[in-house]
């Protein structure tokens, strides 16, 4: 029997800065290509936050944002192979088309320098699904089209998703906790893995300690970085940085008169072998390149800046040998990959449980946005 439409709550953002509608929403099957999702776990990540204040230039409205999540395959579309009713799967914003049958792999996959995967990029940025370059969602009570974000819309209980960005999961795996693995623990675990290659004795600065930065210092840790920085302007960060694995914290506020790269650099003989950003600010973007060691120290921009904000630094930070880089989803292919970090997780060799501060419920998405503007909390899981 082919799948029909399904009615159910979703978080609506119907425009910028105002809080998510829960109402009815009908979710369209799955087409070509295509796979519906049962989302039993979401997570709020800061990008959320920046696309509902209006400052992303993809920013659509109304849509369904979210795209931290795990949830069960609940139909496929036609042609789909790599996954099947019942898989326990994670949605991924960054799509990957390697090892799909009778799937051509874009040239971003079958690079050995990249993950951003193009299949779908450009559907994904525009809120549509490629098949038909449509929505698959409407609103129950008016049938007006609502928009898709990052080609995951996750704050819905049903949510529909190209094939290419679907990551089947080990079914053992908590999906309350492995829904992290959706984006920013991801991402700060390869920011130092792939994206940086940080090494055994190196030093490290983290700007910004939500889940992103924090992750970016259990990494370091792991692979034995000697002194890792942890900067933030909210000191009640430090005790947590220090469990993932800070050996110092640092308020950039308790040096009024002195900019927070001179700090560092005084702070480690002439800067670190790593900086990175993970706040957004395109001005600590500038602090974190200028706190990097003379001739070979590396930056690496995680953060996501406002549309129209630009970074800007003297061009002799680069010609004296620094390095700026950037990272989406830590550089990780992540259909091949996220399932290999869920079972690093399993096998008790990576933190995760750690990152979920405060478990709620769905309805109550509008209270855990309000924890996140005030940085109470590092991860809210909500169960739908
Ligand atoms: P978060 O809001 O939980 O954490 C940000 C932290 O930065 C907070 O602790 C806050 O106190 C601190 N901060 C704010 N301004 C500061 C300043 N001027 N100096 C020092 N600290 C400051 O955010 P998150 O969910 O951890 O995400 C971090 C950033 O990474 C966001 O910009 C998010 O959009 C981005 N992100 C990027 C990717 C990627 O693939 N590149 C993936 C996930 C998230
Ligand atoms: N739409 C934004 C860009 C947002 C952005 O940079 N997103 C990151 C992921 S943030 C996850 O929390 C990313 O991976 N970008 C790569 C891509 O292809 O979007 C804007 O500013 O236009
Ligand atoms: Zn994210």
């Amino acid at each position: 029997m082919s799948p029909s439409e399904i009615t159910c709550k979703a978080a609506l953002a119907t425009a910028p800065n105002v809080p998510l509608e829960i109402c009815d929403v009908i979710v369209s099957p799955p087409q070509k290509g295509e796979v519906r999702i049962k989302i039993t776990h979401t997570a709020l990540c800061h990008t959320d936050s920046y696309t509902l204040s209006g400052q992303d230039p993809e920013g659509l409205f109304p849509a369904i944002l979210g795209h931290e999540a795990a949830g069960i395959v609940e139909s496929v579309g036609e042609g789909v192979t790599s996954c099947k009713v019942g898989d326990s799967v994670i949605p991924c914003y960054q799509a990957c088309c390697l090892n799909i049958e009778n799937v051509q792999p874009c040239k971003f996959c079958v690079h050995p320098k990249t993950n951003l995967c193009q299949a779908v990029r450009q559907w994904t940025g525009c809120g549509i699904m490629k098949a038909d370059e449509k929505t698959r969602f409407r609103k129950a009570s008016d049938d007006t089209p609502i928009f898709h974000f990052m080609g995951t819309s996750t704050f819905s209980e049903y949510t529909v998703v190209h094939e290419v960005a679907v990551a089947v999961v080990n079914p053992k795996a908590p999906r309350e906790k492995t829904c992290l693995l959706g984006c920013g623990v991801s991402t700060g675990w390869g920011a130092v893995y792939n994206t940086a290659k940080v090494e055994k004795g190196n030093t490290v600065a983290v700007f910004g300690l939500g889940a992103v930065g924090l992750a970016v210092i259990e990494a370091s840790r792991e692979v034995g970085a000697s002194r890792i920085l942890a900067i933030d302007t909210n000191p009640e960060k430090f005790e947590v940085a220090k469990k993932f694995g800070a050996t110092e914290c640092v308020n950039p506020k308790d040096f009024a008169n002195e900019k927070i790269q001179d700090v560092i650099v005084k702070m480690t003989d002439g800067g670190v072998d790593f900086s990175f950003e993970c706040i957004g600010n395109v001005d600590v973007m500038r602090a974190a390149l200028e706190c990097a060691h003379k001739g070979w120290g590396e930056s690496v921009i995680i953060g996501v800046a406002a549309g129209g904000k630009e970074i800007a630094t003297r061009p002799f930070q680069l010609v004296t040998g620094r390095v700026w880089r950037g990272t989406a989803f830590g550089g990780y292919k992540s259909r091949v990959e996220v399932p290999k970090l869920v079972e690093k997780y399993l096998a008790g060799k990576t933190m995760l449980d750690e990152y979920v501060t405060h478990q709620m419920k769905f309805e109550q998405i509008n209270d855990a946005f309000d924890l996140l503007h005030a940085g109470k909390c590092l991860r809210v899981v909500l169960s739908m």
